[in-house]
C-alpha cells in the first residue's frame, strides 16, 4: 500500500523541476513549494511555451457574407469546407439541403431527419472572400442502393500534386439512430469538376460494439460500446503530412454517454500512402479525449488542432509534433462553429495565422442554416490593466 502511494507520488510529480525555481513559483504565485495542491502540481509541468506566450489564444466575431452565402430563407448552407484559392478566386465547399427538417419521429423513409440529411455538396466561389456565387453542385447523393444514397455533407477539401479532393460523409439507406456513418473521396484535375466518387467509402466505423435490441431508434442501448468510432466517423479532413495523408476525424461511439457535461467525442486519425488510401487506423486513437468538427492545420513540423464543444479539453487549441501526441498549447473563451480554414494563409508565420479569418455557420432555425464570416485576433500586445 505504501509503495502505491509512493508510486502515485512520484507520477504526480513528474515533469515537474526539481528543485522548483523561484522564479516560477513567484509567477504561478505559488507560495509554498512544498505543499503542492494538485492543480499546482499541473501548473508547475506546464511548458514555458505554455506558461509565457499568448500566440495561441485568439477572440473572435462573426459576420455576414454576401451574394449566394448570405442568409436564404429555406435552405441550409452548412459545415463549410477550408478556402482555397484557384486563378485568384477564393473557393468553398458545403452541405446543402432544402425542406422541413422533421427528426425522427416523423416518415423517416420519407422525411428529413436532420439539417444535413438529404443533401448535396454544393460550392461558391468569390473575389474578396465576402460576395459569393453559388455555382452548384459538385457532389451528389448517390444512385439507390448506394454506401451514399441518403446524403453526401461536411465535406473538406485538399489539393495535392494539382489534383483536388473532397472527402464527406455518407448515409446509405434509411436514416434511422442506428445508422452507421462512413466517409467518401471525390477528386478531380479541376475544383470545378467534374468529381470521381470513390466507389467504396474510404472510412468506416469500427465493427466491434454490439447494440442491445433491435431498436432502430434506440443509439444508447449497448451490450458492448466498442472502439470510440464504432458507431460514426465524421467531420473527416485529410492532410498531407511526413509524404503520407492524415484523415483526421471526429468518432461517434455507439451507447454514446455524456461525460464532463458534453458528449463522448473524441478524434482519430488514419494515415495512407495515397490520397485515395486505402486509410488505415491509427493505434494511437482516439488521439483526443474532447472535441466536436475537426479543425487541423499544419505548423512547425506539426500538426495544431482546434478542440470545439464536448470533452473537459474542449475550447483549446493543441498542437501535435508528430500530428498524434496533442498537448494544450492555448485556452480560448469559445469558437466559431464548424470552422473553415483559410488555407490561402502563410500558415507557418504564426501558429494561428490560418485562423485569422474563415468561415463558419450559423442556425436560423432547425430548418435554416447560413454560412458566415469569421474574423479572429490575438491578446499578444494587450496589456493588463
Ligand atoms: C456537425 C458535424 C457533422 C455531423 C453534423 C453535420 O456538428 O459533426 O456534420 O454529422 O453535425
Amino acid at each position: 500500500m505504501t509503495s502505491c502511494i509512493n508510486d502515485t507520488k512520484s507520477q504526480n510529480d513528474k515533469g515537474i523541476d526539481n528543485p522548483i525555481s523561484k522564479e516560477k513559483l513567484d509567477f504561478l504565485g505559488i507560495t509554498n513549494g512544498d505543499k503542492l495542491s494538485a492543480a499546482s502540481k499541473r501548473a508547475l509541468k506546464w511548458t514555458d511555451q505554455q506558461l509565457y506566450n499568448n500566440d495561441w489564444y485568439f477572440e473572435y466575431n462573426l459576420f455576414d457574407l454576401k451574394g449566394d452565402l448570405a442568409f436564404q430563407e429555406g435552405v441550409v448552407r452548412r459545415d463549410p469546407s477550408a478556402l482555397i484559392k484557384h486563378k485568384g478566386k477564393y473557393y468553398t465547399w458545403y452541405t446543402k439541403s432544402v425542406g422541413k427538417t422533421v427528426g425522427f419521429e416523423g416518415d423517416i423513409e420519407n422525411d428529413k431527419v436532420f439539417p444535413w440529411d438529404r443533401s448535396d455538396i454544393w460550392y461558391a466561389t468569390s473575389p474578396d472572400g465576402l460576395t459569393w456565387k453559388e455555382q452548384g453542385i459538385a457532389v451528389s447523393r448517390g444512385t439507390p442502393g448506394s454506401y451514399d444514397d441518403r446524403s453526401v455533407f461536411t465535406t473538406e477539401i485538399m489539393v495535392h500534386d494539382g489534383m483536388y479532393y473532397l472527402c464527406y460523409q455518407t448515409v446509405g439507406g434509411l436514416y434511422n439512430k442506428r445508422v452507421k456513418n462512413q466517409i467518401g473521396l471525390a477528386w478531380s484535375d479541376s475544383p470545378e469538376g467534374p468529381w470521381t466518387k470513390s466507389k467504396e467509402p474510404i472510412l468506416s466505423p469500427a465493427d466491434n460494439g454490439l447494440w442491445k435490441g433491435d431498436d432502430l431508434q434506440d443509439r444508447f442501448s449497448v451490450t458492448q460500446k466498442g472502439d470510440f468510432d464504432s458507431h460514426k466517423v465524421h467531420d473527416p479532413c485529410i492532410l498531407p503530412y511526413k509524404g503520407k495523408f492524415y484523415l483526421y476525424y471526429k468518432g461517434e461511439q455507439m451507447g454514446e454517454a455524456i461525460t464532463f457535461g458534453g458528449r463522448q467525442i473524441r478524434h482519430g486519425v488514419a494515415i495512407a500512402d495515397h490520397p485515395r488510401g486505402p486509410y488505415i487506423k491509427s493505434p494511437y486513437n482516439p488521439i483526443s479525449n474532447s472535441g466536436h468538427e475537426i479543425c487541423v492545420w499544419p505548423y512547425n513540423g506539426g500538426i495544431a488542432s482546434l478542440i470545439t464543444t464536448d470533452g473537459p479539453e474542449r475550447n483549446t487549441i493543441q498542437w501535435a509534433p508528430d500530428g498524434i501526441n496533442f498537448e494544450i498549447m492555448g485556452a480560448v473563451k469559445g469558437t466559431p462553429k464548424a470552422v473553415g480554414l483559410n488555407r490561402t494563409a502563410d500558415h507557418e508565420k504564426a501558429p494561428l495565422e490560418i485562423i485569422r479569418w474563415g468561415l463558419t455557420h450559423e442556425y436560423r432555425s432547425p430548418d435554416e442554416q447560413y454560412i458566415r464570416g469569421f474574423r479572429t485576433r490575438g491578446r499578444k500586445n494587450q496589456t493588463l490593466k
